[in-house]
């Protein structure tokens, strides 16, 4: 890092969850030097990863497209703004009108929840061009949480989170924090919670087929067969019952089908289920012991609870168990965050919280997909259905794409069949910075500025941040006059589906957003600026931006906002801490912080009997597939994934300083099946699965247990027609060419993307 450099900026760090606050070293030339982390930022305290460190060259990345391209006669050239453009109109505004807006598909990857753009502007697309084929990047994670919490709570983002700081006891399942950083779970310098949980006498135990830099930290390291966790979770529910151990606390009277659960786990003993688990009935007991008798314990599950065959199943487990214990949204147990945008809770005589607000409940299927049937998840398709709805002729294909911050070729089932799908669409837009496997098949890709360019605020986040506070960053370095932020690039897309490209501007996207947000909040008798002039407070906005000014709308209307000094008190549930606005949050660059959680229900129930439905009619639908399972033993190997503390998904293989060492797409393999099969170190294996076969070099750990071997995902980096000088060099293997896409947790339509069944075999 050079201390020589020009100046300083802060910045929020775009790359995990954790939401670090960064401090950027910048020179003369508006290059970033170096990045080290904000000693005085309220949530991060100067936590830094390799990730963080490595966001100067990741910004400098001579990949980064500087402007757009545009495909003509089969190959992409660079373009203005202005044909670019021009050319995603004229692709996408006859093809609605001719075919209906169901032929354009929208995909919305990752990094949308790491951007402002993100958060502001699909939900505007999507509304503009109200097709049904969306397909997000939660169907290949955390989908079956959103239902789960749908159920349970009657809003799919009502979704606890451990309170880590104050917790006595972890149970974690299928997470490993140390390398991710966490997940649903916002906690910059996750491991150094976790040791302080360990400090102050608190136990953690973690459940995982792998043994796991987290796994290493544990006091109990429980190596369960991969898929088997909703068994082991039921195990746990049955034991609470059958020893006696349930409360519900403070819950009481807030949670109805408490017996409904009894009845639905009674056959899952532990004895029942230790051999498909491959976990001793006595080490069960245990654990369900343990989890009882804390003073205050959480349970959290992520990826490696999620993606595999009953992720909505065990997502429910996971807050039954939490409910069950009288830990949900107490301190110490898991809670729901309430970030400073969020709908600020309805204030209620006598309750410090806001009152109860029964809702409509959470719905699922209310349509179906064309080609296989499957249900719509809180408006979705599963990712891994793209394909098919692309592909199959009749009325009703898709034949347009727009894709925001996705790369599916690599991380849904079955990239080859997806690759050779997109390459037939009539139109494809990808919003990239890269021209990477998916983004090479688009007819124009809108590359948004460089990391140090855009301004930042987690307006995804902070729902599940382990203490409540509010942020935001502004570009650290100014961009071109020319030259289109990612707002401002959504904004435009929104005018392309809606025709009016050409007739309205950017600005005019964002007014109607304003004018909608406030149209709703004069009318609503609870809000603080119920009955005045929408105009009025429309001009007070502050903000040199739409998404500013929109931010500070979200900001002032929320829980902690200063309700544009309407009646002056604060709303319930913001402990005082009232007064926010985009100008208050821009007098504190380093964070306001908003405290410690607190406890929600019932305000935060939306389900229509307004308690907590702890045994939801889709959920026990379901549990006859897992009593099946009991009987089931899988004969060959099973596969799970793994994170790489230096890697982040698909895209960020071609940061020379985040490559290298133990970041390899390597097939991990425990000791004894090596031998069985012959095998050593670094010698290649051939791996079978049902979508397709992969060369790989194997990695002999016993850091995977035996039955189980372990890659990578977002690798595979060799087709033709990328612009990925170092990550080509060396490309891996794409994992999800293993699946055909047709296993599905099919309560959500997650793909199984962990503890599937492959072959390998020597390929020396
Ligand atoms: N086998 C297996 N597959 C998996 C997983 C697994 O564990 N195992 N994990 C799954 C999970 S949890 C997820 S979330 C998905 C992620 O998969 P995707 O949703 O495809 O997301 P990424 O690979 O992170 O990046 C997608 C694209 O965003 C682009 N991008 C980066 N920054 C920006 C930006 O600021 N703006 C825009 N517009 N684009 C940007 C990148 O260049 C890249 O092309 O993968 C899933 N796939
Ligand atoms: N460095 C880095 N950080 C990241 C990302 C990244 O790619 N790299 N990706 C980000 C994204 S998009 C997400 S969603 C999060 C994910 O955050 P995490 O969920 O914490 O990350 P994973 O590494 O996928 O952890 C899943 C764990 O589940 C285990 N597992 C697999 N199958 C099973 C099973 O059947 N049962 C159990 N109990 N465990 C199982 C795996 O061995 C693995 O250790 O990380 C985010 N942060
Ligand atoms: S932990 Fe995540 S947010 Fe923090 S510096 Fe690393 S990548 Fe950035
Ligand atoms: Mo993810």
């Amino acid at each position: 890092m050079s201390e020589t450099a020009g100046r300083t900026a802060l910045r929020i760090c775009p790359l995990c969850e954790a939401t670090c606050g960064l401090t950027l070293t910048i020179d003369g030339d508006d290059r970033v030097t170096g990045a080290r982390g904000d000693g005085d930022d309220v949530f991060s305290a100067g936590f830094i990863c390799p990730k963080g460190a490595a966001f100067g060259e990741l910004d400098g990345d001579p990949d980064w497209l500087t402007g757009p391209l545009v495909r003509r006669g089969g190959r992409l050239e660079e373009a203005s703004w202005e044909e670019a453009f021009d050319a995603v109109a004229a692709g996408l505004r006859p093809l609605i009108e001719r075919d209906g807006p169901d032929a354009v598909a929208v995909v919305l990857g990752n990094p949308n929840v790491h951007t402002m753009a993100g958060a502001l502007y699909p939900p505007l697309l999507l509304g503009a061009l109200r097709s049904r084929n969306l397909y997000t990047a939660s169907t290949v994670d955390q989908m079956p949480k959103h239902v789960s919490s749908g159920l349970l709570f009657g809003d799919p983002f009502a979704i606890p989170v451990p309170d880590l700081d104050r917790t006595d006891h972890l149970l974690l399942i299928g997470a490993n924090p140390l390398d991710s950083n966490g997940s649903l779970c916002t906690a910059p310098d996750f491991p150094g919670r976790l040791k302080a949980l360990r400090r102050r006498g608190g136990t953690l135990t973690v459940v995982d087929p792998r043994r796991t830099r987290t796994a290493r930290l544990a006091d109990r390291h429980v190596a369960v067969r991969p898929g088997a966790d909703a068994l082991l979770l039921a195990a746990l529910v049955h034991v609470l019952f059958e020893e006696g151990l349930t409360t519900l606390g403070a819950l009481e009277g807030h949670v109805e089908g408490v017996d409904d659960v009894r009845a639905l786990v009674a056959v899952f003993t532990p004895e029942a289920v230790a051999e498909a688990c491959d976990v001793t009935a006595e080490e069960i007991r245990t654990i369900a012991r343990e989890l009882a008798g804390a003073t205050t314990a959480a349970v959290y599950g992520r990826v490696g609870s999620s993606t595999v065959e009953f992720g909505t199943l065990a997502n429910w487990l996971v807050d039954v168990l939490n409910t069950l214990t009288g830990n949900l949204d107490r301190p110490g147990g898991a809670m729901f965050p309430l970030a400073a945008t969020a709908r600020a809770p309805r204030p209620a005589p006598g309750l410090r919280h806001g009152g109860p607000q029964p809702g409509k409940g959470f719905a699922l299927g209310r349509w179906h997909s064309r080609v296989s049937g499957h249900p719509e998840v809180k408006g979705e398709f599963p990712l891994s259905a793209l394909a098919e709805e692309i592909d199959t002729p009749g009325e009703g294909r898709v034949r347009a794409v727009i894709s925001v911050a996705a790369n599916p070729v690599l991380s849904a089932p079955d990239g080859d069949r997806l690759d050779q799908a997109l390459s037939g669409l009539d139109f494809m837009v990808s919003v990239d910075p890269y021209l990477n496997e998916t983004s090479r098949h688009a007819h124009v890709v809108l590359p948004p500025p460089r990391p140090s360019q855009a301004a930042h605020h987690d307006f995804a986040f902070n729902n599940f941040a382990v203490r409540n506070q509010a942020r935001y960053t502004r570009e650290a370095v100014a961009l071109p006059d020319d030259r289109p932020d990612e707002c401002e690039i959504l904004a435009r897309l929104v005018l392309c589906v809606s025709g009016l490209h050409g007739s309205a501007g950017p600005a005019d996207v964002d007014a109607m957003a304003v004018d909608t947000l406030l149209g709703k909040a004069v009318a609503d008798p609870h809000s603080p600026v119920h009955g005045r002039d929408p105009g009025e407070l429309s001009a007070r906005l502050t903000g040199r931006t739409g998404a500013e000014r929109r931010l500070d709308l979200m900001l002032r209307l929320g829980p902690y906002g200063d309700g544009f000094g309407g009646a002056g008190v604060p709303h319930a549930g913001s402990q005082g801490r009232g007064g926010l606005s985009l100008e208050k949050l821009l007098a504190h660059p380093h964070g306001i912080d908003l405290g410690a959680l607190d406890s929600r229900i019932p305000e935060v129930l939306r389900t229509r009997s307004g308690k907590v439905e702890l045994c939801p009619a889709p959920i026990a639908a379901d549990v006859p597939r897992l009593r099946a399972a009991l009987s089931e033993r899988p004969s060959g190997l099973l596969l799970v994934g793994r994170r790489h503390l230096r890697s982040n998904n698909s895209w960020m293989h071609n940061v020379p300083a985040l490559r290298g060492g133990s970041n390899r797409c390597t097939l991990q393999m425990h000791p004894d099946d090596a031998a069985r099969l012959g095998l050593a170190d670094g010698s290649p294996a051939r791996v079978k699965g049902d979508g397709g076969e992969l060369l790989v070099p194997v990695e002999v750990t016993d850091a995977v247990r035996a039955g189980v071997v372990s890659l990578p995902h977002g690798w595979g980096h060799d087709r033709p027609g990328t612009r990925l000088a170092v990550a080509s060099e060396d490309a891996g293997v794409n994992v999800n060419q293993l699946l055909d896409g047709t296993r599905l947790d099919p309560l959500s339509g997650t793909a199984v993307l962990n503890g599937f069944p492959v072959q390998v075999a020597s390929a020396g």
